[in-house]
């Protein structure tokens, strides 16, 4: 006979099961329908325009020739292609699919990349060949989209962008190209200097096209700055691993000594890790733990009076000032830390495996804190939803180490409940960026805690609250904010692409179940590429072609 209290603890078991798997459906539902909402809106009232305004339905293009980049459309294609795969609803499922044949379309017959424009190098890499090749890669593993359409396009803009590579002596592109006449251009200000953080987030992406291409060029060209980057500054011995945010591409040096996670430095560090990931070269991940070696000793510090870890900054060099100011930007690295930790596998198969290390143990610790404070600079917002920058506070006594903030000063600016971090008046805006859910996603599969789907349900749903844009009392889309810090909220006229590209589709994925982060790496626009094949990379001979030796 079957003992009355293993049913009844059984019934309850299966009731909580079913009570959880609802809401997750239903989670996903919800972002579906956000989802599509922000697209069709773009879709009837900005179409084809690079920069859209929900709120006045004003639209312009980027380059100065008039014609569109696609910013929004080929930024979208992919978090189209992924929801259409994972969607359990079928009305869902044929708009997504009339949608992606819309864009396929306009890709096909309408997008053409041979405009008389200068663009920047780095953010047409990361969204515009990115968003093509993902599209490429998910059109090939998903049933819907023709492969063909994508990879045409992206050869096509990226053998453009290549061009910024061709009249540096040292190896480093110029920060811009013009499309049509391939005439590479240094960045106006800031005496010509890179962005540090800019030339070196090329590399996943061209060494993704090179494997399906069988074009090695693409290859060495974006690894090519690395040697010079490294020798040349002594990176290693001088900067522990770390990188100023400026660089001469002329001659590699360093410009300024201004260091950071946040912005200009960001995807630097993000993008040693991703080569790792995406090809093995075991290079990178020297490369990255010293850099993360470097950040722990020098930026990793504690706010007062409740300990939240966070990344500082060092704007005078690594013996100057600390500045105790983090971009939201930082905020990937929580996710990028947990994935440098395990490789994509749950942290309970990780720490069974041959790579488990202290180093990589207390990565996974830090992963959990920096992602905890980040859901911080939310949950603490009026708005509930974080600032564009705040400044953490730390204790009168170790005030001379610090850049320093003046009582004054302080007054006019907002001061979290706990008193932990301020927000200074003109920083407290929100451009529907993702680094935190992009965190909360990685730390969610790779620890299935079911805390980080209730921080990211929490945050979906002050960015449904806060940021809706409405007519007549109907939602009709989702924009930016002037400030977190007041509510209601006052809304800025801008969707920005990553809303689609990355900050829903991370919030997705955090409610997927199927979600295997040891086969893919997301490009640093959240772009999917699978990891490349090493036997495929043996007969292309694709390897690494420098060492600091
Ligand atoms: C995106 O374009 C990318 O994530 C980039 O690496 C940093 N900034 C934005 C999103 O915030």
């Amino acid at each position: 006979m079957l003992n009355p209290v293993i049913i009844s603890v059984g019934i309850a078991a299966l009731a909580v099961f079913y009570y959880f798997q609802n809401k997750d459906i239903s989670m996903s539902y919800k972002i579906e329908k956000i989802l599509l909402l922000s697209f069709e809106d773009y879709k009837q009232n900005g179409w084809p325009y690079d920069v859209y305004g929900p709120i006045s339905h004003s639209h312009r293009n980027m380059p100065r020739s008039g014609q569109p980049l696609g910013w929004i459309i080929v930024d979208t294609i992919d978090t189209l292609m992924l929801t259409y795969n994972y969607t359990q609803n079928d009305a869902t499922k044929k708009k997504l699919l009339k949608n992606i044949e819309f864009i396929e379309n306009w890709i096909e017959n309408e997008l053409d990349y041979n405009m008389d424009s200068e663009v920047n190098v780095f953010e047409t890499t990361i969204r515009m060949l990115g968003g093509l090749l993902s599209g490429y890669y998910l059109s090939t593993q998903v049933e819907v989209g023709n492969p063909a359409v994508y990879f045409l396009k992206a050869v096509d803009l990226a053998d453009r962008l290549a061009l910024s590579f061709s009249n540096s002596p040292s190896g480093i592109p110029y920060s811009s190209v013009n499309l049509k006449t391939g005439e590479a251009i240094k960045n106006h200000v800031d005496n010509g200097a890179s962005s540090t953080a800019e030339f070196t987030t090329l590399q996943l992406e061209f060494k993704y096209l090179a494997s399906i291409s069988g074009n090695k060029t693409y290859w060495t060209l974006a690894e090519q700055v690395y040697e010079p980057l490294y020798k040349v500054n002594d990176i290693l011995n001088q900067y522990d691993g770390l990188v100023p945010i400026y660089t001469l591409p002329d001659t590699a040096q360093f410009w300024g000594q201004n260091i950071r996670f946040g912005s200009r430095g960001d995807s630097f560090y993000e993008y040693l890790l991703k080569q790792y990931l995406l090809t093995h070269e075991q290079t990178y991940y020297q490369l990255y733990r010293s850099a993360i070696d470097g950040m722990k000793k020098h930026l990793v510090k504690r706010s007062y009076p409740s300990g939240l870890t966070y990344i500082a900054e060092k704007p005078y060099g690594l013996n100057g000032l600390t500045s105790s100011k983090m971009d939201h930007l930082v905020c990937f690295m929580g996710g990028l830390l947990a994935m440098g930790a395990t490789e994509g596998y749950t942290i309970k198969e990780a720490r069974s495996m041959d790579f488990w290390d202290s180093d990589r143990e207390d990565d996974w610790i830090l992963a959990m804190q920096l992602t905890h404070t980040c859901y911080q600079m939310y949950h603490q917002l009026p708005a509930g939803l974080s600032p564009e920058i705040v400044v953490f506070n730390y204790p009168e006594s170790e005030r001379n180490q610090y850049e320093q903030i003046s009582d004054t000063e302080r007054i006019s600016w907002w001061t979290s409940p706990t008193e932990d971090f301020f927000v200074k008046p003109l920083d407290g805006h929100n451009l529907q960026r993702p680094e935190t859910v992009e965190s909360i996603m990685f730390m969610y599969h790779l620890s299935n805690d079911t805390t980080y789907r209730e921080w990211g349900e929490e945050i979906l749903g002050n960015f449904e609250k806060n940021t809706a844009v409405k007519r007549n009392g109907r939602v009709e889309a989702y924009t930016s904010l002037n400030d977190c810090m007041h509510v209601p909220t006052s809304k800025r006229d801008n969707m920005e692409s990553f809303w689609l590209a990355e900050t829903l589709k991370y919030l997705y994925l955090l409610f997927q179940d199927n979600v295997n982060l040891h086969e893919i790496v997301f490009n640093t626009e959240a772009h999917p590429f699978p990891v490349l094949d090493k036997a495929k990379m043996d007969r292309l001979n694709l390897t690494t072609e420098w060492s600091l030796n």
